[in-house]
């Protein structure tokens, strides 16, 4: 396709170049900033990985050149490539960049770049990066494989959601042929767990509510128990997955407290579009994964009341 080829002559024309990601990176946020460095790096480019957020998720501190991605913007800058971030304002850059490509394949990408990628049937951003280095012939180093491959695992709930199709197989066989593997990064990922999550599920599974005749599940994290716990906010990443795991459950809906109110993460099975849910409270997401932050509210009970009458009429 055109615009593949586009984005890589505009690699070739820039000398230095910035390699973003949004703000409170995942595995495809930061495997993807990560990818293109060795490839850019070999090719003689001026090279800078950024991200505002600072500490990085520890979880992915074994992906290739993870301890050269910093806070620090670059002085100059030609050529500005951002990844799997749907808008301009979660990158936390103050200026717009003198050229922007936009790499994404969320469907909400508002297209702030000069170019922009959007492909919302892939399951992963860094599968765009996989497809723009392959329609461009360039060959693909073992440590640029596993940063897209483990954006492809993490993003994928590890080849699990209505994303996965032949395609993502292929790139990820194609991956292991580059040198992936894939024992490497799921024990990376899912054998390093920390006592202090443990701890934390264990008390917010003792919250679990469940009401619509099971379709919804509620569970709770709040301060006390994250600081009993000496839990971080990384440890209560997956737990409003596990909810959702119980059998009857459509919809799983996590309240956490934090300083600003109520973080409410919501996540669907089959059909319920959670995203809908989200956006009338102030935040976003896809149909699957949305969240939101009910500022200023701390009372749990409320907010899960006003929930129940929302969550009622999609499940
Ligand atoms: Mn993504």
């Amino acid at each position: 396709m055109e615009i593949y080829k586009q984005i890589w002559d505009e690699i070739k024309k820039a000398d230095n170049i910035l390699l973003i990601a949004h703000i409170n990176p995942d595995g495809d946020a930061l495997g993807s900033e990560l990818s293109l460095y060795p490839i850019l790096k070999r090719m003689g480019k001026k090279v800078t990985v950024f991200n505002a957020t600072k500490p990085l998720p520890e979880y992915l501190d074994f992906l290739p050149n993870f301890d050269k991605v910093t806070n620090k913007l670059p002085k100059k800058t030609d050529l500005t490539i951002s990844f799997d971030c749907g808008s301009f304002d979660r990158l936390g850059l103050e200026e717009k960049p003198s050229f922007l490509i936009n790499i994404d394949h969320h469907i909400s990408n508002t297209n702030y770049g000069d170019i922009n990628l959007i492909e919302p049937n892939h399951a992963s951003t860094s599968q765009v990066i996989y497809d723009i280095l392959k329609a461009n012939n360039i060959d693909i180093p073992a440590d640029t494989a596993v940063c897209i491959y483990t954006a492809l695992v993490t993003d994928t709930g590890s080849f699990q959601y209505e994303s996965v199709n032949d395609k993502v197989f292929e790139c990820a066989a194609d991956l292991v042929r580059c040198g992936v593997k894939p024992d490497f990064v799921s024990k990376m990922l899912f054998q390093r767990d920390r006592l202090s999550r443990l701890r934390l599920l264990a008390k917010a599974y003792e919250t679990i509510e469940m009401c619509c005749e099971g379709k919804v599940a509620f569970v709770e994290v709040t301060k006390e128990m994250m600081e009993i716990t000496g839990a971080i906010k990384d440890d209560t990443d997956t737990i409003v997955n596990s909810v959702r795991a119980l059998a009857p459950v459509e919809v799983a809906c996590m309240l956490r407290e934090d300083d600003e109110g109520i973080k409410i993460s919501l996540r669907s099975k089959n059909y319920a579009d959670v995203s809908k849910i989200a956006q009338k409270h102030g935040g976003g997401g896809h149909i699957r994964a949305a969240g939101a932050t009910i500022k200023g509210e701390f009372d749990f009970e409320k907010v899960k009341e006003m929930l129940k009458k929302d969550l009622k009429e999609i499940v």
